[in-house]
């Protein structure tokens, strides 16, 4: 169980002020991050995240009629709409929890109302998955609240949809599998095509999970995310004509891609060549966990960083730098961009007695370099989507 943040307090205390009454449920929607396997979701490939102590909290009640009543406690925003006609809103995040009631309904689950107040840590913008965190919280608890018989792996795949349909975010399933499947001091290996998933252990008890938050967002992140999927069919479509049982580019080896680099544009061979390099990095990443070897597992999120910055170039020159910056210091095994790219945060193993330094070094450098306030946040992997204190 995790140490309650001072927030759930606060988060009760709205919900008592708006609604008049003790709320019937509290839910914790946590983020993730990601050690390794990055772009591979939406290639049926190897991915290996964790949920982590960055949060939502919803407080839930019932209500009589087919209305949601909805309170984002940190954003100071309310909202509210009819169950029975749902259209997306101008207002952004209202769309990640409609969307989620939109594909219950679509699936042939019907909730009754409800009232919400959400709020927790996660910073925004930072990569940490918090439309994740928000869709599988929601469906967690309308779930629970009525008793709808949904398995941990519908709502994972309900959340996905209700991102890629309703809010229009093409993304893969990483995010909301990870955000619902966690579990305490391991990481998931999760295979996406077949849905297969082991967990392995990730003790590090010398070691802390530091993410540096770039505090950029270049607008190219969607757009460029959708040209690599594009990109990473059109390889498919090409090996497709030699190997008919290839479906996704999990279902080829780099050597495959390798021998028919001369039929593919320059572009479509660099990316298919990361995705299939990154699928077995994560395999043997998986294998010194085993042998709790972080050095080694280090090295291959450096690997990893080189691939999404050369071949699959999805990072950016604030990314680079703070890897870069890591690269001499002793207190870190291992660093890289991590998500979608493009800005968001690098992932970094420290040693526990040298963090302190390592923020204090890191932040120091990354405001003179960009002129900007660099956040670090330390990161605890924690269990996945739960009732508040069953966690
Ligand atoms: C984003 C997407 F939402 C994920 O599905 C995944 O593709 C990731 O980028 C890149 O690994 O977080």
């Amino acid at each position: 169980m995790i140490a309650q943040q001072p927030y759930v307090h606060q988060i009760e205390a709205v919900f008592w002020k708006e609604f008049n009454r003790q709320p019937e449920l509290l839910v914790r929607g946590p983020g993730r991050i990601n050690l390794l396997g990055e772009h591979t979701d939406y290639n049926g490939g190897l991915v290996l995240p964790a949920s982590i102590d960055k949060e939502i909290i919803f407080a839930l009640g019932k209500r009589s009629d087919q209305t949601g009543r909805i309170v984002a406690e940190n954003l100071n925003q309310s909202f509210s709409f009819s169950l029975r006609e749902i259209t997306p809103s101008p207002q952004g995040w209202p769309n990640y929890l409609m969307g989620v009631v939109d594909q219950l309904q679509k699936a042939g689950y019907f909730p009754g109302g409800f009232e919400l107040v959400f709020g927790g840590n996660i910073p925004s913008g930072a990569g940490l998955s918090s439309s994740a965190a928000l869709e599988c919280g929601l469906a967690f608890g309308l779930n629970q609240l009525y008793n709808l018989g949904l398995s941990t792996i519908d709502m994972v795949k309900l959340s996905q949809r209700a991102e890629n349909q309703f809010v229009g975010v093409n993304c893969g399933i990483m995010d909301q599998f990870a955000s619902m499947f966690g579990r305490d001091q391991a990481v998931i290996q999760l295979d996406c095509k077949s849905l297969h998933h082991e967990y392995f252990p990730f003790q590090a008890k010398d070691y802390v999970l530091i993410l540096c938050d770039t505090g950029v967002k270049h607008s190219l992140n969607d757009s460029e995310y959708n040209t690599r999927r594009q990109e990473c069919e059109t390889g498919v479509s090409i090996l497709q004509q030699y190997n008919p049982e290839i479906r996704l580019l999990r279902d080829a080896t780099t050597a495959l891609v390798d021998a028919h680099r001369d039929e593919m544009p320059g572009k479509v061979y660099q990316r298919c060549r990361y995705v299939t390099e990154e699928i077995q990095r994560v395999r043997v990443a998986c294998q010194y966990l085993l042998e709790n070897d972080l050095t080694a597992f280090g090295q291959k999120m450096y690997e990893t960083h080189a691939g999404l910055q050369h071949d699959y170039e999805v990072s950016c020159e604030e990314l680079d730098f703070l890897v870069d910056q890591t690269r001499a210091d002793d207190a870190v095994l291992g660093a890289r961009m991590m998500g979608g790219g493009f800005g968001g945060c690098t992932i970094n193993i420290v040693k526990r007695e040298a963090a302190d330094a390592f923020v204090a070094r890191m932040s120091a450098v990354y405001q003179e370099k960009f002129g900007i306030e660099l956040k670090c946040y330390p990161v605890r992997i924690t269990n996945g989507t739960s009732v508040l204190g069953k966690e």
